[in-house]
């Protein structure tokens, strides 16, 4: 059976990802089922990000390995939290990132906000490929819902009056950023054979 690895720690992302793998007919391994050693994300755009994560993680495998990097681009924040979105509140935990975002949002009256995600896979023959994708929306003024993860509580999809956290699991798997990056990771697999 084909192999692959998610380069990434959190849950919420690989849990976005590995049925679609699966079901593309791959043994789904995460990071950490590896001995990887600790990943300092320095890079400025997501691409880096991506990049840096899953070349960590090729050192240590030959498996092929997949890496997400992604982020919130909150317009009238002049594009924060972007590529540092999980580190925009000083304890980086969802909770602390989201309060902040409602503080620095509290006075903004253009809501508009855009998900962006960047997928990097490097085959058995270390070739990097690229993939992105995007979802645009607006930022609530509170904190709804119990799905998903990270921002997903106060992110309303353009064309939906909840949020995604709010909204049942099965449309953030529809419409995402990390979804819309992943379909054509799955057409460049299907292809490959
Ligand atoms: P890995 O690097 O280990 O994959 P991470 O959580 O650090 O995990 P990122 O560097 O891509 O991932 O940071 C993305 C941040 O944006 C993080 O705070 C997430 O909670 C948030 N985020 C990413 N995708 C999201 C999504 O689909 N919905 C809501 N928040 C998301």
């Amino acid at each position: 059976m084909k192999k692959i690895v998610i380069a990434s720690e959190n849950q919420g992302k690989i849990e976005e990802i590995r049925p679609h793998l699966a079901h593309a007919g791959f043994e789904v391994y995460s990071m950490a089922d590896f001995d990887v050693p600790p990943v300092d994300e320095t890079g400025t755009t997501l691409l880096e990000n991506a990049l840096i994560k899953a070349r960590a993680l090729k050192n240590v495998t030959n498996f092929m390995v997949l890496a997400d990097d992604s982020g919130l681009m909150v317009e009238a924040l002049g594009g924060k939290p972007g590529v540092y979105s999980s580190r925009y509140a000083k304890h980086g935990d969802d909770d602390a990132n989201n309060q902040k975002l409602l503080t620095n949002m509290a006075d903004k009256n253009n809501r508009f906000a855009q998900f962006k995600t960047v997928i990097v896979i490097i085959d058995q023959d270390d070739k990097e490929y690229v993939f992105e994708g995007e979802l645009s929306g607006y930022i609530h003024t509170v904190l709804e819902g119990e799905h998903g993860f990270g921002y997903d509580p106060l992110f309303i999809p353009v064309g939906y009056h909840k949020t995604l956290a709010s909204l049942p699991p099965s449309v953030k798997t529809r419409i995402s950023h990390r979804k819309q990056a992943l379909d054509q990771v799955l057409v460049f697999l299907r292809q490959r054979g």
